[in-house]
Formats: C-alpha cells, structure tokens, sequence
C-alpha cells in the first residue's frame, strides 16, 4: 500500500515536471524507456526482473521479480536492495509486443502464499499434465537461502504452497556448499521427465571454475526432488540459470560473474550469457559461447544479467532485463524491467550472437478489437497504473486487474489493431468514484484521427461498474489505437476491459426502403429533423449501419453524422439521428418478416417504427401497435 502511494507520487512529480515544460509542445503524459513502435522494454508502467517465459495455449507468459521503488526517509528513491522483494510480477502476451498486466503473485513474507518464506526472486515456471490436468508449477528463490514452489491450474494461478516448506536448501543431497541456493529453471523432458537447475555465487580464488551450478531430478508429482544434485562445472559461473532442449540435445546456459582479473579467450566476460551443451539433462555440459553481452553494452546501463531462452510458434527468443526504464526516470538504481529479442541457432546448433536493441521483436499477430480486450493490455502508456480487481477476469475469474490512477492526459497505446471492414462502437467497462471524464480514441499516434469520444460518468465508487458505448467513425485495416484519457483534476476513472462493434457483415451499411411508397429512408440535417422516407437514390444520409448491442437488440448508425437513430419520446416517438451512444431510446428489435422485410420495434415504448403518411409526410415514428405496409423496410446493402 505505501508503495503504491509513493509511485503515485513520484509519477506525480514527473508529470508535474512535464506539463510544466512540455505542455506547449503536447500534453500527453510521458512514456519512459519504450516509445513507439519500439517494443522494448516490454512494459514500463512497473518494473520487472530475472524474466522467465512459459509458453502455453497461444500466448507466452513472464514471470518476473517484483522489483519496485524503495526510499529513504526523505522520500528519496534508494537503490535496490533486492531485500524486501516478495512477490513475483506476471504478463503474458499472444503477440509480443501488447503485453497483459496480470498483477503480483504475493509468494513470500506474512502475507504470503509461501509464509516461511522471505523473499521471492528469479521464478521459473512449467507446466505438465498429471491425472489429465494441465498442473502449473512456480519455482521461486527464497532469497539466495532455498527454493520454493507453489502450484496452480492455471498459468496465473490462484496459486497455492503445497508443501508449506522450501523443495531445495543446503540440506538437499549434493547442495551443501553452494553459496546461492538461487534461480531456479526447470525442464520438462519429452518423456516426462523433470529437472531443476539452480545455484550461484563463488569462493574467493574458484571464480573461474566456481562449480556451484546444480541440476537435480524432479519427483513426478514436480513437488519433489529425486537422489542427489549434479555439478555443473560453467566456466565464471555466477546466477541465472536457463535450460532448453533443441534438436535432441540440451543447452544450458547462465550468466557469469564479475571477478576482475584476466580470462582465457573464449571465455564469458563479466555478467554475459554463456551456454553449454549435454546429451543428458543431467550433464556432463561442454561450455561453447557467450551468446548475450551485459546490458551495458547495449543500452549504456549496466547491471546483472539475467535471461530465459523460449519457442513460441516456431521462433526462438532470449527474455532478459535491463534498465533502460529507471535510468529514464533518473533512477539508474538497480530498477530492472524486461525484454525480448530474436535467437537463431545456425544450421549445426550452434546460438548465435544476441542483438539486444529497444527495436524488440515483431508483432507475431494482429490484435482482434471485437472481442474483450483487457485494458491491462497495450504497448505503450503515458501515466497509467494498473490495479487489482475484482471484477471476473478473462482467464481465471480470480485473477483481473484494471488499469487505474488515470489523470488527465494519461494513455495507453496498442499495436496494430485490426479494425477489418470497419467498427461501429466503442464500450468499455469503466469505475468512477469522481466525475469521470472522456476516453478520447486515435490512431496511428497520440495526435492521430479521432475515430470517436466515449464519455465516462460517475459510477459512485472507485470500483462500481458500468458499461458504456460512443458510436466509432469507421476505422478500417490495421492501426495502432491510442486512447488519451480525458477530465479534470485528481483520479479521473478506471477500465477493466473495452471491445469494438463491427459494421454489419460486408458490405457495413446498409439503405432502408420503405415498401409502401418504395423510398428510401434518409437521416436528414445532422440529426435535428426527423427520419423520412422520401429519396429516390442513395447518397451518405441514406446509409445506416447496423449495430448489434448484444442484448438482442440492434442499434442504427447514420454513416453521414455518425449519430444513432433515435425514438425520440420528445417528439412523440419520431426518429431522430442525433444520439452519441446506444441508449433506452436507441434500441429496436429487428423482426424479420415473411415476406424478407424488416421491422423494427422501439424497446423504449413497445411500438414499430413507421414510415408515416397519415401526416401528410414521410416522417419515421415509433408508434403503431402492429406491422402493416407502412412499417415494413427492405434493407439494400449501401455503396
Ligand atoms: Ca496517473
Ligand atoms: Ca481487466
């Protein structure tokens, strides 16, 4: 809770120090550390250490030490000590560069999942089948003391302690004498087979040769460990290891240690990836190469070194941390957050040289908005936060967060959305405990086309929940979709989720012809007159689009003004363009009639709509009891 209070304010200075400055040039909030259409660092609204991938189900899932800002008594931020770290950070991602905030796991300390133990870093995490359930399987580092694990049936848990001790310390056969009993990585062989590999540190003379790597073998029920521990003798061995098997054989890889002096040529440098290759898991391990130098060498902030190697839909990458996002800040103090980049082995195997760069990697996929989309999902952000809720969430009801603390000028950006033939509306779940504001919709940049303003109101209560529409302007093909969130002072509002209405199926618009006089429906004069069905042709006030509200009722969208139609009870029932969001008023059920008509019936009042002569003009009304001729509509698709 203090924690979150003191990022809250230190963000608070820094956008403080933005609009100040930066205002007259744009007062968006800043994003640290990954711009567009950078991919890397993968997220910077928090940080996050030591990354180890699990691939499963179409989407690739980090676990990441939680580091997070310390300060001293002057309220100064403090360098990272690693000590008061006890939870593990998860995201996950189908495409790579929209990532999913799926919040912290609370492993270690009282609050703990894990109460013996103090701290959690460096997880690694696998999955396996058992008694016909995928079962997932959480290593973590009790501090450099032992490793733990904690079991769940999904990815992101809920997680549970099924031993209520640790599963390795220096009591393990084969593990006395290991200075770090840290940084666990785990393989699940082919043939079910498991094994855990961690260890770390040196005796001082033994840096070159420090042999304090370990691999062990797993019980079958992944909770337990099988005979004694095994050497492996990494050259300038130190933490982090990795394990992987390619083409039969297995590659183990780690990162080495800073002892100063000269090396061998050939040997790893200080904090590099270096591997080494068995036909067994269990070793012997020849040493080959340094695959990746220390961050420093990349992006002009060092530290340690840290990394897991994964496939995902039949590409390599290597997962590792830098701190590129602290030293952004101005708090280049031991702040780590994650990364990707491409791996390739060459045609014998062998990995070749990492290029680490804030490029990143290409977006796998497109994203589908007309599905529920997270707001813990985007690229890029300006000021936001993200927060626990509990609202159900999309992968486990237990787990979902909303992306919370947004001031005015605050956004989130995400890559290559695919619109396809064209969106109609905009919903979004959103929390108001204030006045709420406006969620402002654009694409390709922060001062790109607004497609469209969704207005958040005041739902009484930080986490009272609401659904709320804004017709969209048509956006078509792939663009990155920005939302600027919009108000006052103070916190305007919160999103669990959001999702897009697609056009009726393609053609999008359709043209409404009136059977009894064969006319076609116009939306005339920005929606202040009535509907008529009057015109002989189709032009854009004769085009609608069809849109489905997913309560079994649909909505008309006028393309010229982009309004809704409405029933206006105002006006008797005359239907009126003019409605910036689905409303009472703008809900009809379309009956589909015998004769491959339709009608449509006003929710709000109970009548069908009528192209109505009895006035002497065309006018469209809601207020006959039953279908006759005049409440008839063929729909024509609209060029
Ligand atoms: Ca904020
Ligand atoms: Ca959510």
């Amino acid at each position: 809770m203090g924690f979150k209070r003191r990022w809250v304010s230190l963000f608070g200075v820094l956008i403080l120090f933005n609009l100040v400055f930066v205002s007259m040039v744009h007062a968006a909030a800043p994003s640290y550390g990954k711009t567009p259409p950078n991919s890397n660092p993968l997220i910077t609204h928090k940080f996050g250490a030591d990354p180890y991938a699990l691939t499963y189900n179409g989407r690739v899932y980090l676990y990441l030490t939680g580091d997070a800002l310390l300060y001293d008594s002057n309220g100064q931020v403090t360098n990272n000590t690693y000590s008061t770290i006890t939870k593990i950070t998860v995201i996950s991602s189908d495409d790579l560069v929209n990532w999913t905030d799926h919040g912290e796991i609370q492993v270690a300390g009282p609050q703990g999942i894990a109460k013996w133990a103090v701290n959690s870093w460096a997880p690694a995490v696998a999955y396996k089948k058992i008694n016909g359930q995928d079962k997932f399987f959480l290593y973590f580092a009790n501090n450099a003391h032992s490793i733990g694990v904690l079991t769940a049936d999904s990815p992101i848990g809920p997680w549970v302690d099924p031993l209520g001790r640790s599963l390795v310390d220096r009591s393990t056969p084969g593990v006395a004498g290991v200075p770090w009993v840290f940084d666990p990585a785990v393989l699940v062989d082919d043939d079910g087979s498991a094994y855990l590999y961690f260890g770390g540190g040196y005796e001082t003379g033994q840096a070159a040769n420090p042999k304090t790597a370990r691999v062990i073998r797993l019980g079958s029920d992944m909770i337990s460990t099988v005979g004694s521990a095994v050497t492996i003798d990494a050259p300038y061995f130190f933490e982090s290891s990795g394990i992987n098997k390619y083409n039969g054989k297995y590659y183990y890889s780690y990162s080495s240690n800073f002892a100063s002096g000269p090396r061998p040529p050939g040997s790893p440098g200080g904090g590099e990836i270096a591997y080494m290759v068995s036909n067994s898991p269990m070793g012997p391990f020849t040493y080959q190469k340094v695959i990746l130098k220390n961050p420093g060498y990349f992006f002009g902030i060092g530290g340690n070194n840290h990394h897991s190697i994964f496939e995902f839909q039949g590409q390599w990458y290597i997962a590792y941390h830098s701190q590129v996002v602290g030293d952004a800040m101005g708090i280049p103090l031991g702040y780590r957050s994650p990364h990707i980049n491409r791996l390739y082995f060459d045609s014998n195997g062998v990995i070749q040289d990492v290029q680490a760069n804030l490029t990143g990697v290409a977006q796998t996929k497109v994203l589908n908005p007309y599905t529920r989309v997270e707001a813990e999902t985007f690229a890029w952000n300006g000021g936001i936060q993200t927060e626990k809720t509990n609202e159900p969430g999309s992968i486990v009801p237990s787990v979902n967060l909303d992306v919370g603390y947004i001031n005015n000028d605050d956004w989130i950006g995400i890559s290559n959305v695919n619109f396809g033939n064209g969106a109609t509306q905009f919903t979004a779940k959103v929390a108001s405990a204030t006045n709420g504001g406006t969620i402002e919709l654009r694409l390709d940049s922060l001062t790109g086309p607004v497609i469209g303003t969704l207005n958040v109101p005041s739902t009484g209560g930080w986490q009272t929940w609401t659904t709320v529409s804004t017709p969209v302007n048509n956006p078509t093909g792939v663009h990155h979709l920005y939302m600027i969130f919009k108000g006052g002072s103070g916190y305007l509002f919160n999103i669990d989720y959001w999702q897009f209405t697609p056009g009726a199926n393609s053609p999008s618009y359709v043209s409404l012809k009136a059977k009894a006089n064969d006319m076609y429906v116009a939306a005339e004069n920005a929606g202040a007159d009535p509907l008529i069905a009057n015109r002989t042709s189709v032009g854009s006030w004769e085009k609608f689009a069809i849109v489905n509200n997913g309560d079994g009722t649909v909505a008309l969208l006028s393309f010229a003004n982009n309004r809704y139609v409405s029933a206006d009870l105002n006006r008797d029932g005359t239907l009126v363009a003019r409605q910036t969001y689905v409303g009472y008023w703008e809900r009809f059920q379309m009956i589909q009639n015998s004769d491959g008509t339709v009608s449509f019936r006003a929710i709000a009042n109970n009548k069908y709509v009528c192209a109505d002569l009895a006035t002497g003009a065309p006018t469209l009304i809601a207020n006959r009891n039953e279908i006759g001729p005049w409440e008839k509509f063929e729909l024509h698709p609209a060029p």
